[in-house]
């Protein structure tokens, strides 16, 4: 078993370190803001306040952190984890960035000669909880394989996607998927409220249909009951469509959903809703 050094306890990294926890990783967590880990304590993880003192010697460092200026800050910044991680580390990146960021931290890795992936996850809380998350990964294969023993305890599937830097290139691509999902869901149950039809039997419908979807199912029905509690915050999804934007932006990709997606997820932030789940936006659509 291995010396795993977690870093940024939110929503997705309380998940991942329990389960890194129970299959029986020595799991030190360390988080810029002080948090109440008693039911990790209680699976045998150790809080460190000081981030030098947990990446000593630890076999990997992983971390699922907000955004780019996040793991700016942690990683990249001066006394963060490109300069303080042990040279024998395995460093993976969880969380949702550009791809160009995550170039800069393959470089800044590799300066060190330390062994570096780009491993965005899907999922959002309750995958992370069940250690059921869809994880995407770029690097080395070497690196990869060894790594499948932090990486499977936190997943349902590990899809190794090539060189470095594709892990984050697939999860835009996901997260395009998903942003147009929920703005067709929004766009479908106004329509069909519109037009008098019964919610719960428009998504009895789509449960069964050719365009299914489990995020039509999860979504739509906490939706009629009125549940926006956050699996997955609808300011990160603002984050996300804008990196979408960027990345298309740069491979001269067309996205015009997404751009449409990209307004009404704003009406939502805007109206206050950011720190709800994703499927805020639909408020904006039903409005
Ligand atoms: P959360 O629950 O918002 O957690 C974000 C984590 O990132 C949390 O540990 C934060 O620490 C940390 N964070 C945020 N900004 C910073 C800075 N500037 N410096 C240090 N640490 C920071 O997000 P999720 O767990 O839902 O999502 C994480 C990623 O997975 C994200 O990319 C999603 O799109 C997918 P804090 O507690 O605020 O000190």
């Amino acid at each position: 078993m291995s010396k795993v050094a977690y870093l940024g306890l939110g929503t997705m990294g309380r998940g991942m370190s329990a389960n890194l926890a129970t299959a029986g990783h020595e799991v030190t967590v360390w988080n810029r803001t002080p948090r109440d880990i008693a039911e990790l304590t209680d699976m045998g993880v150790r809080w460190e306040p000081d981030l030098g003192r947990a990446l000593a010697g630890a076999d990997y460092v992983m971390y699922c952190l907000s955004d780019d200026r996040a793991v700016r800050d942690v990683v990249l910044a001066a006394g963060g984890v490109a300069e303080r991680a042990d040279s024998g580390s395995v460093v993976i990146d969880l969380s949702t960035i550009d791809p160009e960021t995550s170039a800069e931290e393959a470089a800044a890795f590799a300066a060190r000669g330390i062994r570096f992936l780009d491993a965005p996850v899907f999922g959002s809380k309750g995958e992370a909880a069940a250690g059921g998350l869809w994880i995407v990964a770029g690097g080395d294969r070497t690196v990869f394989d060894q790594a499948l023993d932090v990486l499977k305890p936190i997943s349902e599937t590990v899809h190794y996607m090539g060189a470095g830097g594709n892990g984050a290139r697939m999860k835009l691509v996901g997260n395009l998927a998903v942003a147009a999902q929920l703005e067709a869901l929004g766009e479908s149950l106004t329509l069909a409220s519109k037009a008098g039809l019964d919610l719960r039997d428009v998504l009895g419908v789509f449960a069964v249909t050719d365009f299914r979807s489990p995020i039509f199912d999860g979504v739509g029905s906490a939706v009629l009951e009125g549940d926006y509690s956050p699996s997955f915050a609808l300011k990160l999804m603002l984050k996300d469509a804008l990196l979408v934007r960027t990345f298309a932006e740069r491979l001269g990709a067309p996205v015009p959903g997404t751009e449409a997606t990209l307004g009404t997820i704003r009406k939502a932030v805007d109206a206050g809703w950011g720190e709800e789940n994703a499927s805020a936006l639909i408020k904006v659509l039903a409005a």
